[in-house]
């Protein structure tokens, strides 16, 4: 079921558009298989991304077929998302976590290499793999984005999955003959 969405700033994303076909994803997760990989590292924050998660995974229709992987850290979490990627059991990967600078590079080794592999995971297998790891400089900036005052953006990453999962669908679904000659 396509959706239109209309922007906060009244932009319209998803309209109809004479002389084009406009292809969108719905939110209806009805029988979607949804794993979410948490890393365990700053788990006080991670716990509310998964929370947020699951949430918005059950309140958009997934029901009971959401599996929880925890890692040790925001490093590990590309390797665990491609692994489930790969035994085609699940149709999205959610991928949760906080990156929390400190006073040294590592920061940017683990966020940056966070962010690659979980990128490279839907590019090499082609199943959406979404990025709700934390990059911020302090604990607050995290807490505001773990069910504070910026949102929860383990429920973001999670919807996003559920759009994702819809659109790819929608993009792989064999047109009819007529279809094809209509376009
Ligand atoms: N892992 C995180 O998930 N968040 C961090 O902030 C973090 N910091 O700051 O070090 C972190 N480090 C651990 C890393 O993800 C790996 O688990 C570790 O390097 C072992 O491979």
């Amino acid at each position: 079921m396509p959706s239109t969405r209309y922007d906060a700033d009244g932009g319209v994303a998803g309209a109809p558009i004479e002389g084009a076909r406009v292809h969108t994803g719905s939110l209806d997760a009805t029988g979607m298989r949804i794993a979410i990989v948490v890393s365990r590292f700053n788990d006080i924050i991670s716990t509310q991304l998964l929370h947020g998660a699951v949430e918005a995974l059950r309140d958009h229709g997934v029901a009971g077929d959401i599996d929880v992987v925890w890692v040790p850290g925001a490093f590990e979490i590309p390797i665990a998302a491609r692994e489930l990627a790969q035994l085609g059991a699940v149709d999205a990967v959610v991928c949760l976590g906080a990156v929390i600078r400190g006073d040294t590079a590592h920061f940017d080794y683990v966020a940056g290499e966070a962010a690659q592999g979980i990128a490279s995971v839907h590019a090499t297998t082609g199943v959406p793999a979404t990025f709700g790891v934390l990059t911020v400089d302090t604990v607050e900036q995290a807490s505001d984005r773990a069910g504070g005052k910026h949102g929860n953006k383990g429920a973001e990453a999670a919807v996003t999955a559920i759009e994702m999962v819809s659109l790819l669908r929608e993009l792989r679904r064999p047109r009819t003959a007529e279809q094809r000659a209509a376009s």
